[in-house]
């Protein structure tokens, strides 16, 4: 271990009143700076053991850092970091399932929160209800001791109904809409097949929060760890790199109210979060996964690389111009002045987000991100042909290879269906019948109206190359 290894520095340290799920860069960013915050405004036992679900990479490069680490802001000209210790633990699921559990069912534990990305909910994305048939579902089904997110959430809050401990509170923080009761109908569903009288129980004590999270924070690398040593003079790691922007809007709807003072931290506590929730997901997520399709097939690396390039740059505008009408703002915001901050985060040039990154999971991401704004807009007779191009763009990048022919890894739970619907087909305007027909993805009706000016752009794609499609697009 190098000498110079970071170390926590503070001796206090507030017992565990959170449990978070799924402890990644964006969480250690977001999550856990608010509460470091709102504990440093407030006080309060808030102290948070995070839990992998799956890989034991963040534990084993917490662990001898006595669970501290540095999130570094990192604006256009420079870098600001500072040492989070609000980390009590962390552990690894498929190690010691039962800690997890024991944990959770914890009397000092009113929170559990979750970052466990949109596949993690197990669900059917386009219908937002349980996918009974999935795996992870299956086992724990079977099993007292589970695997999937919901899997713990649930029998968590049997252990705890057993003890005749209240429920905690359920904070989903994961870009999906009305998240909140999108966790509550899952986890209501998976209770009520391993117990009803427990769905019964979760549903007249349990909360369940919606909430809109937003700070970008691409996957740190080994530069990142090497910046952080030149900028602090010590070794961390694990550290986190994020934009300076920050939002949190949360539902104030806590078990008992007990929660951190999490306004002294900067976050919006709200009666209803669908506002804010609909202009992220579509504003800033739609057009990052555009970006991120299009941009990497373009050869983009990151999406500030991507945004430079003007015609990029063009179709972000004419993107906005068209999901603008969709949105309804929350109260006291501008959409317009919404968007032209969104092109300055995007192209902040000291965050290296990878367009592969946010390409991740497309299947999970596609119908909260463009495909609610679509049907929205051909509800208003309206047509939208920079969107159709972003799904068009996706069908391109889920073929998994580039344009200059290079394989694409191509992440998605369903890739290995994706590209054998797409290899199947000759054509263009083939592909798009047969990547229109998976019914998880595109209902029916939205198919019926994709189908025309998606086959349009795709023909476009394949025939030009995606840059050259949007080009024509926008110079018309
Ligand atoms: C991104 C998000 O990876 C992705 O899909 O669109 O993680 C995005 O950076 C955050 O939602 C910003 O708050």
């Amino acid at each position: 271990m190098p000498a110079n290894r970071l170390k926590r520095q503070t001796a206090d340290r507030p017992n565990t009143g959170i449990v978070h799920l799924g402890l990644g860069a964006f969480f250690r960013a977001f999550g856990c700076v608010y509460v470091a915050d709102a504990m440093q405004a407030s006080g309060g036992d808030w102290g948070i053991v995070g839990v992998s679900l799956r890989s034991a990479t963040t534990r084993d490069a917490l662990q001898d850092q006595d669970w501290a680490y540095t999130s570094v802001s990192l604006d256009p000209t420079g870098a600001t970091p500072r040492a989070i210790e609000v980390l009590n633990d962390v552990l690894v699921a498929p190690e010691n399932p039962q800690a997890v559990l024991d944990a959770m069912a914890a009397a000092s534990v009113k929170i559990v929160s979750l970052t466990v990305t949109e596949k993690g909910y197990c669900h059917h994305p386009a219908t937002g209800r349980l996918n009974a048939d999935h795996p992870d579902i299956q086992h724990d089904l079977a099993h007292d001791v589970p695997v999937s997110a919901l899997g713990y959430l649930v029998r968590a809050l049997q252990m705890r109904r057993a003890l005749g401990r209240p429920p905690f509170t359920i904070l989903t923080c994961d870009n999906l809409p009305d998240n909140g009761r999108l966790v509550q109908g899952l986890v209501l569903e998976l209770a009520g097949l391993i117990d009803p009288d427990l769905a019964q129980w979760i549903k007249d004590f349990g909360r369940f929060p919606c909430t809109m999270v937003d700070r970008i924070t691409p996957a740190t690398t080994a530069d990142d760890i090497a910046t952080v040593q030149a900028l602090t003079g010590y070794h961390d790691a694990a550290p986190v790199m994020h934009e300076p922007f920050s939002q949190w809007a949360i539902e104030d709807d806590f078990v008992g109210g007990q929660r951190p003072d999490f306004a002294a931290a900067g976050a919006e506590l709200v009666a209803n979060v669908s506002a804010h929730e609909d202009m992220k997901l579509r504003m800033l997520n739609g057009t990052h996964s555009a970006l991120a399709y299009s941009g990497y097939l373009a050869g983009h690396e990151t999406i500030a690389q991507t945004v430079g390039d003007p015609v990029f740059g063009t179709f972000a505008r004419a993107l906005w111009a068209e999901i603008l009408p969709t949105v309804t703002p929350p109260p006291g915001v501008d959409l317009g002045s919404y968007a032209d901050a969104l092109f300055d985060r995007y192209a902040n040039g000291n965050i290296r987000h990878r367009t592969w990154q946010i390409a991740m999971d497309g299947s999970q991401k596609l119908p909260q991100r463009l495909l609610g704004t679509l049907r929205d807009t051909f509800e208003a007779g309206q047509s939208a042909p920079m969107l159709c191009l972003a799904v068009a763009a996706w069908m391109r990048y889920v073929g998994a290879v580039d344009e200059s022919g290079n394989p694409i890894e191509v992440k998605d739970p369903m890739a290995d269906n994706l590209a054998a619907l797409s290899d199947a087909a000759d054509t263009p305007q083939a592909k798009v019948a047969a990547l229109l027909s998976i019914r998880e993805i595109f209902p029916a009706d939205l198919a019926g109206k994709l189908q025309d000016p998606v086959t349009e752009a795709a023909e476009d794609i394949w025939a030009l190359g995606v840059r050259a499609a949007i080009e024509k697009r926008t110079m018309a």
